[in-house]
C-alpha cells in the first residue's frame, strides 16, 4: 500500500488508537483513563509490535520458501538505542501514532522518552552493527544478526561530587521489553570443559565429552526496514542452567555444587564487558586474568549457539553439506567471534565426518573478518592453558590449523615458517586476529587508511603469505534514518521540501543530498538552515536543564566531543585546549573580550571502569568546568559541560545541536570513527586529525570545509622514538602547554595532586603526541573561531558538508559487503496490510 510516498501499513488514526487502547486493557490490564506516560509507551509499543510481527512473519516465510543465500552478522555488541520512534518511522506510522496518542491525551515526545535504551554495546563497533541491521532490512537483504541477550547492558555512569566516574548496573529489562520474542522452543546445549579424545581411526576425529552443559535460549528482536515490509531478525542468546541444576553433581549427592553450577550457567549472559580497546585492565595490581574465563565462555557460548542454529536452518533446507558456503556467509565483527572458526571445523569433522581438507575449504569460504583496531593493547590473545581447560577440542583444532599453515608454508618454500605460528609467547597465547585472518575468505578494515595499516602492520606477514587480494576496505557508514530523519526531524523536512523529492527517496539514496549544493547560495535557505540549528541548540539546552538543572546559553558556538574516553582519542588535548583558552580570556581587557567568539564546550563519554587514566581525565574535565563556569571574568565567553551517562539517545540530542565536533585521535589510531559522519550529516563541521574516516569525509566535502591539524601517520613512530631517546622538556618544546600543565599541578582546579599521573603521561613518554600536536591544535581552534564569526560563510560550509555526505550511508557500506564479500542478493518481500 503506497501512501505519502511510503509503503506503509494501511491503518488510520482511529485504528491506531483502537489498537493502543486494546493493549492498555488486555495486555497491560489497566484503564485508559488513569494511564501514565510509561503505560502509554508500553501500549503504543505493543501496538507497533503487532505491525512489525506481520512483516517479520512474511519476511521469514519468504526466506524459507525462496532459500536465498543468507549472511549472518556475528557481533558481541548491538548498540540499538530506543526502538519505538525508529520502528514507527520505518513503518511510515509516526504521524498516525502521534495523532493517536494525542487523542488519548499524551504527547508523543514524552511517550518516546519513556523507553530505556537497549545499550548492548560499548561504542562504535556495537553501534555500527545496529546501523548495518537497519540498512540490511531497508535494502531487503537476507541478513540476520546474532548476539547475546545481556541482562545488564553498558553500565550507567554517575559523576560523584568530586567529579569521579561511578558505575551503576543497567537493568534495562526490568520494565519488560516489548521488542523481543522469547523462543523457548529454540534451544541448544553448549558444552564447556570436559575431555577431548582423539579417535585412533586415522580420520582425525575426536569425541568431546563430560564437563558442563549450558542451555542457550533464543530471543528474537524484529528489525524493520525503512519503507519496506522487509523485517529481519536479530537473534540474541540467553544462558540458562540446563535443567535448573547440574545432574552430575546432583547424582553425586552434591546439592551445593549443583546450585553453584546453575549460578554459573546464567552468569554467562549476565553482563556486557565494559572494556573497549583493552583486553585486560591497564595499570592495575590485581591479576589481569581476573574475569577472563567468563569472557571466553561468553564468546564460545554465543558462537556455538549461533553456528548450531545456522547449521540447523541449512540442513532443514535439505542441501548437501558441501554447499554450505553457497548458502551461508558469516561476518565476524572483530575477533570476538573467532572461535566460530574452530567450532565449524569441529562440527564438520567430528559430527559431519568430513576430512580436514574438506572442512577447511568450507570454513575458509564461509567466514569474513572485519578488523576494527590496530592498537596493540586491543588485540585479543587467549592463553593456551585457559582454552585447553574450557574448550579442549578447540585447542587441538587450533594447533592443527597452525601446524597445517606451517606445512603449507614449508611446501611453498616460504623460509619464515613463524608466519602462521599464531600460537606463541610465554606463556603461550593464541593471537585471535591471526586465526580470524587465516580462517576467513576476506579480511577488511573500516576506512581507507585503517585498511592500509592492517595490511602493513598487524597482518603484514599474512599479506605476503596469502596475497593482497584477500585484503580489502569497506569504509563504515551510518543509517540516515536514525541519524538524520529521526534525530533531526526539522532538518529532514527542510531537505525534503528543498529537494522536491519524497523523503523515502533521498533517505534510501543519500547521494541525492547533493541537490542541496546550489541552495548554499540562497540567503533565505541559509536563514532556514541556521534557524533549525538554533532550535536544535535550544532543544539540547532544554534537555540539559530538565535532566541536570543547568542553564546553558544558546547564543554561542556549540563545540562537542562525545565518544569513549581513551588516551588515543585525546580528550586530554581538548581539555588542555579549553584551559589554555580560559587563561587567555582571563588576560584580556573588556574591549578585547567583546571580539571573542563565545563557546560552549561539551564532553560526554564513559571510561572503562578499570581505566585509571581515562577516569582521571573525566575528573579533570568536571573540575575545570566547575571553575570556569563560576568565573565571572570568563563565563560569558566560555562554558564547559561534562554530560553524564552518554548513550545513543543522548547522542541523538547532542549531534543535531553541534556547530563543530572534535575527532582528534593521534594519527593512525582511530580506525574510522562513525560519529564524525553523524555530525557532518547534520551540518556540523569537523575539527580533526588526518585519521580514520576524517580523511574520506574531507575528500567528499572538500578540505576547505573541514579543520585539520596535527602530525600525519608516517611521522608518529619517529616522534615516539624521539620522546624516548631525545626527550625535550615541555618548557622548551611547548611553553603554552607547560603553563597549562603547571596550573593544573598548582591546584587551580583543585584535586590536591590527583592529576599528576595523568599529567605525567604527557610529561614522560607522551605516547599519544599531545606535546607535538598542541600548537597546531590551538592554531586551528583559532581558525575555527575566525571562520564562525563570518556567519553566512559558516552556514554555507554547513550546507555543503551535509550535501556531500552521501557516501557515508550505511546502505552503501552494507551493499559493498553484500556484493563483494557475501555474494547475497535482495529478496523482495510482498507487502501485507
Ligand atoms: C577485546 C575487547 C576488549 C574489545 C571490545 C570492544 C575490543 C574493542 C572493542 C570495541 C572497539 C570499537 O568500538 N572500535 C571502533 O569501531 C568503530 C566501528 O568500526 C570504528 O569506527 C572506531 O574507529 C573503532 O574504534
Amino acid at each position: 500500500v503506497w501512501r505519502d510516498g511510503m509503503r506503509t501499513v494501511d491503518k488510520d488514526v482511529q485504528a491506531v488508537t483502537r489498537s493502543i487502547v486494546g493493549h492498555v486493557q488486555t495486555s497491560l490490564a489497566r484503564q485508559a483513563y488513569n494511564l501514565d506516560n510509561l503505560g502509554a509507551y508500553q501500549a503504543a509499543a505493543l501496538s507497533a509490535r503487532d505491525d512489525l510481527l506481520v512483516n517479520w512473519n512474511t519476511t521469514q516465510l519468504t526466506f524459507t520458501r525462496k532459500q536465498p543465500k543468507r549472511a549472518y552478522y556475528l557481533s558481541l555488541e548491538f548498540l540499538m538505542g530506543r526502538t519505538l520512534d525508529n520502528a514507527l518511522l520505518n513503518l511510515g506510522l509516526k504521524d498516525k501514532f502521534t495523532d493517536g496518542v494525542q487523542k488519548l491525551g499524551f504527547n508523543m515526545e514524552d511517550v518516546i522518552e519513556q523507553e530505556r535504551d537497549a545499550a548492548l554495546g560499548n561504542g562504535g563497533l556495537g553501534r555500527l552493527a545496529a546501523c548495518y541491521l537497519d540498512s540490511s532490512a531497508s535494502q531487503e537483504l537476507p541478513v540476520w544478526g546474532y548476539g547475546l541477550r545481556y541482562k545488564y547492558g553498558i553500565f550507567q555512569q554517575l559523576i560523584s561530587p568530586q567529579g569521579e566516574q561511578l558505575e551503576a548496573p543497567d537493568p534495562w529489562l526490568d520494565n519488560q521489553n516489548p521488542w523481543e520474542l522469547p523462543r523457548l522452543d529454540v534451544t541448544y546445549d553448549i558444552r564447556f570443559y570436559g575431555r577431548a579424545d582423539r579417535l585412533d581411526d586415522g580420520t582425525g576425529r575426536a569425541v568431546w565429552h563430560g564437563g558442563q552443559e549450558v542451555l542457550a535460549v533464543a530471543y528474537d528482536v524484529m528489525i524493520p526496514g525503512y519503507d519496506t515490509a522487509s523485517t529481519n531478525n536479530l537473534r540474541l542468546w540467553e544462558s540458562k542452567p540446563q535443567r535448573g541444576f547440574d545432574l552430575n553433581s546432583f547424582n553425586a549427592g552434591n546439592y551445593e555444587g549443583a546450585v553453584e553450577a546453575s549460578n554459573s550457567a546464567s552468569a554467562i549472559t549476565s553482563v556486557l564487558y565494559p572494556n573497549d580497546h583493552t583486553t585486560c585492565a591497564p595499570n592495575r595490581s590485581i591479576p589481569i586474568h581476573f574475569g577472563k574465563e567468563l569472557r571466553l565462555k561468553q564468546q564460545y557460548f554465543w558462537t556455538a549457539a549461533s553456528l548450531a542454529d545456522i547449521m540447523r536452518r541449512f540442513k532443514n533446507a535439505g542441501k548437501n553439506i558441501r554447499e554450505f558456503p553457497d548458502f551461508v556467509a558469516i561476518q565476524l565483527n572483530d575477533t570476538h567471534p573467532t572461535l566460530a572458526i574452530p567450532e565449524l571445523m569441529r562440527i564438520l569433522i567430528d559430527d559431519e565426518d568430513l576430512t580436514w581438507d574438506q572442512a577447511w575449504t568450507i570454513v575458509t569460504n564461509t567466514f569474513f573478518y572485519t578488523n576494527h583496531t590496530v592498537l596493540p593493547e586491543a588485540l585479543e590473545k587467549w592463553p593456551v592453558p585457559l582454552i585447553e581447560n574450557v574448550l579442549p577440542r578447540h585447542m587441538q583444532i587450533i594447533y592443527d590449523i597452525s601446524m597445517n599453515g606451517q606445512v603449507l608454508l614449508a611446501s611453498n618454500h616460504v623460509s619464515d615458517i613463524q608466519l602462521t605460528a599464531f600460537v606463541e609467547g610465554q606463556p603461550k597465547q593464541v593471537r585471535m586476529a591471526h586465526l580470524a585472518c587465516i580462517g576467513s575468505r576476506k579480511v577488511n578494515g573500516v576506512a581507507e587508511l585503517h585498511s592500509e595499516l592492517v595490511q602493513t602492520t598487524i597482518l603484514k606477514d599474512f599479506v605476503e603469505f596469502e596475497g593482497v587480494s584477500k585484503f580489502g576496505n569497506v569504509t563504515n557508514g551510518i543509517t540516515p534514518r536514525r541519524w538524520l530523519d529521526q534525530c533531526n526531524p526539522e532538518l529532514s523536512a527542510l531537505i525534503t521540501k528543498t529537494l522536491k523529492i519524497e523523503k523515502s527517496v533521498w533517505l534510501k539514496d543519500l547521494t541525492k543530498l547533493e541537490g542541496l549544493l546550489p541552495f548554499a547560495e540562497d540567503k533565505a535557505f541559509r536563514a532556514q538552515w541556521s534557524a533549525i540549528k538554533q532550535r536544535n541548540k535550544e532543544r539540547l539546552a532544554h534537555h540539559v536543564q530538565t535532566t541536570l538543572g543547568l542553564i546553558i546559553r544558546t547564543d554561542a558556538m556549540f563545540d562537542v566531543q562525545i565518544k569513549r574516553i581513551h588516551e588515543y582519542k585525546r580528550q586530554t588535548l581538548n581539555i588542555l585546549g579549553v584551559i589554555h583558552r580560559y587563561f587567555a580570556l582571563k588576560k584580556m581587557t573588556p574591549e578585547e573580550k567583546k571580539k571573542v567568539n563565545r563557546r560552549v564546550v561539551f564532553f560526554a563519554g564513559k571510561a572503562a571502569p578499570a581505566y585509571y587514566i581515562a577516569k582521571l581525565t573525566i575528573r579533570l574535565i568536571v573540575n575545570v568546568a566547575r571553575v570556569i563556569n563560576a568565573d565571572p571574568d570568563t563565563k560569558e565567553y566560555l562554558q564547559l559541560y561534562f554530560l553524564p551517562d552518554y548513550s545513543v539517545s543522548l547522542a541523538e540530542v547532542l549531534i543535531p545541536a553541534s556547530d563543530i565536533s572534535q575527532h582528534i585521535s593521534t594519527a593512525g589510531t582511530e580506525a574510522s570513527g562513525t560519529s564524525n559522519m553523524k555530525f557532518c550529516l547534520n551540518g556540523g563541521l569537523l575539527l580533526g586529525t588526518v585519521d580514520g574516516a576524517n580523511i574520506e569525509i574531507a575528500e567528499e566535502v572538500g578540505e576547505n570545509n573541514v579543520f585539520f591539524f596535527g602530525h600525519l601517520t608516517p611521522a608518529v613512530e619517529d616522534l615516539r622514538y624521539q620522546h624516548l631517546y631525545h626527550p625535550v622538556p615541555i618548557e622548551e618544546k611547548c611553553p603554552p602547554l607547560a603553563f597549562v600543565l603547571n596550573q593544573i599541578s598548582a591546584g587551580v582546579f583543585g584535586g590536591d595532586g590527583v592529576y599528576e599521573p595523568l599529567l605525567n603521561t604527557i610529561r614522560q613518554s607522551d605516547y599519544y603526541l599531545i606535546t607535538d600536536d598542541f600548537d597546531s591544535y590551538i592554531a586551528t581552534l583559532e581558525m575555527v573561531d575566525e571562520a564562525y564569526l563570518d556567519k553566512e560563510e559558516w552556514i554555507k560550509k554547513s550546507i555543503r558538508t551535509t550535501a556531500k555526505m552521501g557516501k557515508f550511508s550505511s546502505d552503501r557500506a552494507i551493499n559493498e559487503y553484500a556484493e563483494s564479500y557475501w555474494n547475497i542478493e535482495p529478496v523482495s518481500i510482498p507487502t501485507g496490510g
